[in-house]
């Protein structure tokens, strides 16, 4: 009798440690009722009164040291308002309020005058909004306007359209948020070489991207399919565009004062532009205005190794690249440069085919080859290394997909950032020797993977099997890839949204901060979807937990 009553006891002990446990674990990641952030801050307080933003909310900044003589606050402070607004009209009547209730604006002081936008810019801010009476600003601060930008990003997820009052409120005031960013290279590839991308769905994605607090836009331009930038040192290039209509100018691209009207768009919300020049494989449309460049007219990349002008095409690229995008980095690829292929008839247009195969069946290359003692696998590396140094030549660092690090890593400037794509782990290894990484491994952060769900995209930790702090340091953030084999205009969007957004988290959020189970962050990363649909942006739904996590 005893004995079955103690055993009920236990029972007992270990349910309620059960419940607790499950309650603390899932207020990891901060998902509690209150708090409907993305990507979660690093620190977070709430109370618990509603208030209303006034009909003509101010923007003050009143002890800030920036003039924003680019508008650049002033426009995302506008930004802000549409999006809160969320297209309703606002036409409660104020006269019924509790004045105390009325939050009169929002006081911005950034301390740092620079607006230059570049990797490694401070992104740190401090947001609160009061329970108004007084004072009945709200405070926004931050070292540079680029941190301003993500705390009105954070502010507009506060707010909701009232429906019985008809105007915005502000949930659960007040409100004290200090946040900064875990890594600073938080990336989304497009690819507007295999679809071309119109450019109001590029503009789109720029917006989407700053909803999550992305913050570089990398632009894979060209490869074998398409060449639809206008290059003006070689202005046959864009010949290679699927085209006349599917091309970007660089009037497109630029504009008078900041050069250029993407990066412009892209930087007044705090996005910066990783142009990628992908070679020597993945090049061939390069030749549809240059037949040159081709080994041969059977054999078409990569790009003729023994040919000078195809170095000083790079170089003109390059040069014009560098008065357009002011990035620090630019990305030459380097990736599928197949080193065993010997195979004729490969190197047509096939994405795997562009192999050196091509270059010792070609007679002329081949001649060039052994003139100088270099076999095919050298002459990659060979060519990989010359476009770095025209890249360095025009300001750049360099930014190369891993295969030119697993091939002759040590050989690589060491400026370079290596860019992991595949499967293998490569990080580790790239950290150890010194060199900087960025993680975009296919399984986890392809978006054209689609059978990779948000809970992988979530779970993906850029700092695995990386211990050593200085280590760490190196790698410089990660980046989903949405390559545009199978994508266009009609379904980028569903196919970046909401999977995007559960790896901004990770790239964003303090590594102690994150859910440890996706389930945790499963109705806060709803609450986002349906938000982006509430801005406008086609964000699919979230498709099951995935097999690591199976709920519901
Ligand atoms: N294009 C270029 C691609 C890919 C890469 N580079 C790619 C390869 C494999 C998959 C998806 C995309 N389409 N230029 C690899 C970096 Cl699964």
């Amino acid at each position: 009798m005893e004995k079955r009553e103690m055993k009920g006891s236990g029972v007992w002990v270990v349910l309620v440690l059960f419940v607790l446990v499950e309650w603390v674990v899932s207020k990891k990641g901060g998902d509690d009722d209150g708090v409907k952030i993305w990507p979660m801050p690093a620190s977070v307080s709430y109370g618990h009164k509603n208030v209303y933003m006034s009909k003509d909310f101010q923007l003050k900044t009143e002890g800030t040291n920036y003039n924003d003589a680019s508008s650049i606050l002033k426009d995302g402070f506008f930004r802000f308002l549409d999006v809160v607004k969320l297209a309703h009209v606002v036409d409660g009547d104020f006269s019924k309020f509790d004045a105390s209730t009325i939050l009169q604006g929002l006081n911005v002081v950034i301390l740092s005058q620079n607006d230059e936008l570049q990797y490694g810019v401070d992104e740190s801010y401090k947001l609160s909004v009061p329970y108004p009476q007084n004072p009945a600003f709200a405070h926004l601060e931050a070292q540079t306007v680029y941190g301003a930008l993500h705390g009105l990003q954070t502010f507009s997820q506060l707010c909701n359209f009232n429906f019985s009052s008809r105007v915005v409120e502000v949930y659960k005031t007040p409100w004290t948020i200090t946040d900064q960013p875990r890594f600073s290279f938080r990336g989304l590839l497009i690819d507007t070489s295999r679809h071309y991308q119109p450019l109001p769905v590029i503009k789109k994605v720029i917006d989407s991207m700053a909803y999550a607090k992305l913050n570089v836009l990398h632009w894979h331009i060209v490869d074998t399919q398409s060449f639809p930038l206008e290059i003006p040192s070689y202005p046959k290039l864009w010949d290679g565009a699927y085209s006349i209509q599917e091309r970007y100018t660089v009037a497109d691209a630029a504009e008078i004062v900041r050069q250029v009207i993407y990066l412009l768009y892209a930087q007044t919300r705090g996005i910066n532009v990783l142009a990628e020049l992908d070679v020597p494989g993945h090049a061939l449309s390069w030749g549809i205005g240059y037949p040159f460049l081709w080994p041969s007219k059977d054999c078409q990349q990569p790009l003729d190794v023994s040919n000078e002008f195809s170095f000083k095409v790079i170089d003109g690229i390059l040069s014009d690249f560098s008065k357009i995008f002011k990035f620090k980095f630019v990305h030459l690829g380097g990736d599928e440069v197949n080193t065993t292929c010997s195979v004729p008839g490969l190197g047509e247009g096939n994405r795997l085919g562009a192999g050196r195969g091509c270059w010792t069946l070609t007679p002329r290359v081949s001649k060039w080859l052994k003139k100088h003692g270099m076999n095919e696998s050298e002459a990659y590396q060979y060519f990989v290394l010359r476009a770095q140094e025209i890249a360095l030549s025009h300001g750049y660092e360099i930014v190369n997909w891993e295969e030119t690090f697993n091939d002759f890593g040590d050989k690589l400037n060491p400026k370079t950032v290596v860019h992991n794509w595949l499967g293998g782990g490569v990080a580790e290894k790239v950290v150890a020797a010194g060199l900087r990484c960025i993680v975009s491994n296919q399984d986890k952060w392809y978006l054209d993977h689609l059978d990779a769900l948000w809970p992988d995209f979530y779970m993906n930790e850029p700092l695995t099997n990386i211990t050593n702090p200085k280590q760490q340091k190196l790698v410089i953030g990660g980046e989903v890839c949405m390559w545009g084999e199978t994508v266009d205009a009609s379904d980028i969007e569903q196919t970046i949204w909401p999977r995007a957004a559960a790896a901004a988290e990770r790239l964003w959020t303090p590594y102690d901060n994150l859910a440890k189970d996706p389930r945790q962050v499963f109705g806060r990363l709803k609450h986002f979807r349906c938000l982006l649909n509430k801005r406008g942006v086609a964000a699919a739904p979230l498709t099951g937990l995935g097999r690591s996590a199976p709920m519901e």
